[in-house]
């Protein structure tokens, strides 16, 4: 039994890892290998795609930029999720914190990601074109911010945008590593760029968090007065045991380098400081 609902059909559902299938709707018999696989990583408060054939990693936030009085309001987001039409598609999901559920009515059925799980769904989408969902599992604060916008394009802009997005990595990583000394704009403007994408959900665009769950970095004692030490421990490292994760295997040296240097300038936090990717190579080498 296929199911189809319009423009999409829904080959098949679940497979957790854990044993105990829920419910089989169809087709989990059909072995036909899938020619994209997407694992949909949910976090408090965003969406990570990982196209795990051609290693490429997206990080989709709620466009922040949209007004209450717009029709996307809420429902937009920076990146993306972009896939190919008729094309089979295996999504794998899971989560880093919390239940969260990556639900678009007309992909797929709601499947929530469970921390240390894998979900799996299928879908072959026919019609190009914008279909839009949201997390439907209440994660925390931040839960009705965290929309899904998935664009079906043809395979051939797909193959296209596919090449764009591994040479933009590749030169990404040419650029890190350089050894370069980078001028207070240029690290500000990367900074905002990464603060954005990294931090914003939970320290806010304003730097003043959510307290008590989020604190503020606007006039933080880690972000004004502490050592440049501390402020880059606490990003590489995270602290244990909190929502402050490590960052230091998500991002490059000069993403950490930018980033410091935003916090300690932004929202009127003025220090001076600027930090060098150089800086950040040192500091990961003295963790060891
Ligand atoms: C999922 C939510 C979350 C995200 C995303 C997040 N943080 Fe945090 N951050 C926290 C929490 C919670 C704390 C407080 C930890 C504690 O209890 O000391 C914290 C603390 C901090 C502190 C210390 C502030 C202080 O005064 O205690 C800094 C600096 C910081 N984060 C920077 C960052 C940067 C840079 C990023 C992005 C690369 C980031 N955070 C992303 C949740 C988050
Ligand atoms: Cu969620």
């Amino acid at each position: 039994m296929v199911l189809g609902f319009g423009a999409v059909v829904v080959l098949g559902i679940d497979l957790s890892i854990a044993g105990k299938a829920t419910k089989v709707f169809s087709l989990v018999e059909d072995t036909t290998p899938p020619e994209l696989t997407l694992k949909v990583i949910g976090s408090q408060w965003k969406w990570t795609y990982d196209y795990m054939e051609d290693d490429i990693q997206i990080v989709s936030n709620l466009d922040r930029d949209i007004a209450e009085s717009e029709d996307t309001y809420l429902r937009d987001v920076d990146n993306k999720m972009i896939l190919p039409v008729d094309t089979r598609i295996r999504f794998l999901h899971t989560a880093t914190d919390v239940l969260h559920a990556w639900w678009v009515p007309a992909l797929a059925y709601k499947k929530d990601a469970i921390p240390g799980y894998i979900n799996e769904t299928w879908a072959i989408i026919e019609k190009e074109g914008i279909y839009r969902g949201q997390c439907a599992e209440i994660c925390g604060t931040g839960h009705a911010f965290m929309p899904i916008v998935v664009e079906a394009v043809s395979k051939e802009k797909y193959a296209a945008w596919v090449d764009g997005k591994k040479e933009a990595a590749t030169a990404a990583l040419a650029e890190a590593s350089a050894d370069k000394t980078w001028s207070m704009d240029e690290l500000m403007a990367r900074g905002e760029q990464v603060y954005n994408t990294a931090c914003g959900a939970c320290h806010q665009p304003t730097g003043l968090g959510l307290p008590p769950a989020f604190p503020a970095l606007k006039g933080s004692a880690f972000t004004t007065t502490s050592e440049i030490s501390a402020h880059l421990d606490i990003i590489i490292n995270g602290k244990p045991g909190t929502a402050m994760a490590a960052w230091g295997a998500q991002l490059n040296d000069l993403e950490i380098a930018a980033v410091t240097t935003y916090e300690r300038n932004a929202w009127g936090n003025d220090t001076g400081d600027m930090v060098q990717p150089a800086e950040v190579k040192a500091a990961r080498s003295n963790n060891k």
